[in-house]
């Protein structure tokens, strides 16, 4: 296993819309788990391959308290959403940003596992929440897009000066 180097915004490979994967094979296999070691070390929640330069419909979550419920979402689809709610969001593409994002409040969701095998999952909470963040990593989309333009110039002058300072 590997620990992958995260793509930090303003990087403009975050803003690449990732290609469905044709078949789970063990390079699928084995990017999870390079992924699942990069999230678990960061330490985050969840995790899209876009993140780590891999622009392929892959993201993984592990909400739970003690970092064992290892989700695996392939080619993810929202089938079903309603309501809305507002959660404060981070990211660890944007580390030490936390903003509040709206959002639908119930999904329902249909993905292959690790195993090339259909399910489907309802989801509400954090877990809805994080599902529709990794999501929009698929499509090329940060969650400071959700932002005004002056809140997100203000993140992305922040986040090069950081950079330069390197
Ligand atoms: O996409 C990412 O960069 C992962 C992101 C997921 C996320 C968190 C909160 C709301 C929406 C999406 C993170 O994991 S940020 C780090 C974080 O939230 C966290 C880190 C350690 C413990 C608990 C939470
Ligand atoms: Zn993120």
């Amino acid at each position: 296993m590997a620990i992958l180097e995260i793509l930090n915004y303003p990087d403009p490979r975050l803003h690449t819309v990732a290609k469905p994967i044709k078949e789970v094979d063990a390079s699928i296999r084995r990017l999870i788990d390079d992924m699942a070691q990069t999230m678990y070390a960061a330490p985050g929640i969840g995790l899209a391959a876009t993140q780590v330069n891999q622009h392929i419909q892959l993201l993984i979550i592990d909400t739970s308290e003690e970092k064992n419920q290892l989700q695996v979402f392939i080619n993810p689809k929202i089938i079903e959403k309603d309501g809305e709610r507002e959660f404060e969001e981070g990211c660890l593409s944007v580390p030490g940003v936390y903003e509040t994002v709206t959002r639908a409040a119930h999904i329902k969701v249909e993905a292959l596992d690790k195993n090339g095998q259909t399910f489907s999952l309802e989801a509400e909470g954090l877990l809805a929440v994080c599902i529709q963040h990794e999501m929009d990593h698929l499509l090329g989309k940060v969650f400071v897009e959700y932002l005004s333009p002056l809140k997100r110039n203000r993140i992305k002058n922040k986040m090069l000066k950081l950079r330069r300072a390197m």
